[in-house]
């Protein structure tokens, strides 16, 4: 089954949106193989946006990112990737329609509340930044019966 990481965004954990955006991912159907609270440090920030790190709001993205607690995910399901970053919505919260967590919890890019990786190569490039292969659990998730053909 496909895996994706996703992140809760520090903004969002000091606005206390954990619970509502994990509900969103749950509900939908994406199963939690792996979570924790941490912090991401420096290092993680250019690792994680390492395609970034030239740009010029690189330094306000790591300013934001290492600001405080965040919650990693990784979330499985099948077309998991997609199904996160359609739940996200678009980057810019100013573009995301409402009802998805950055059209409905966000109003600048830089504090956009969530994560979602972009592509199955890049999810398995962030979750192996953020989470030992002993972290990710593999388990008969029950409901996917009731899910999938
Ligand atoms: P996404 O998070 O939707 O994958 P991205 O990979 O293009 O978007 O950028 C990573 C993060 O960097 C994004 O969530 C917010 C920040 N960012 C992107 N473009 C930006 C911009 N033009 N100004 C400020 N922050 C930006
Ligand atoms: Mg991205």
């Amino acid at each position: 089954m496909e895996k994706t990481f996703a992140m809760i965004k520090p903004d969002a954990v000091q606005r206390g949106l954990v619970g509502e955006i994990i509900r969103r991912y749950e509900q939908k159907g994406l199963r939690i193989a792996g979570m924790k609270v941490m912090m991401v440090t420096e290092e993680l920030a250019m690792k994680h946006y390492a395609e970034h790190v030239n740009k010029p709001f690189f330094p306000g993205l790591k300013d934001y990112i290492t600001s405080g607690p965040v919650v990693a995910l990784v979330l499985e399901g099948k077309n998991a990737v997609a199904e996160v970053r359609k739940i996200n919505g678009s980057t810019n919260p100013l573009d995301a329609a409402c009802g998805t967590i950055r059209g409905d919890f966000a109003q600048e890019v830089g504090r956009n509340v969530v994560h979602g990786s972009d592509s199955v190569e890049s999810a398995a490039n962030e979750i192996s930044i953020y989470f030992t292969p002993e972290e990710v659990l593999d388990f008969d998730f029950l409901p996917n019966k009731w899910l999938y053909e």
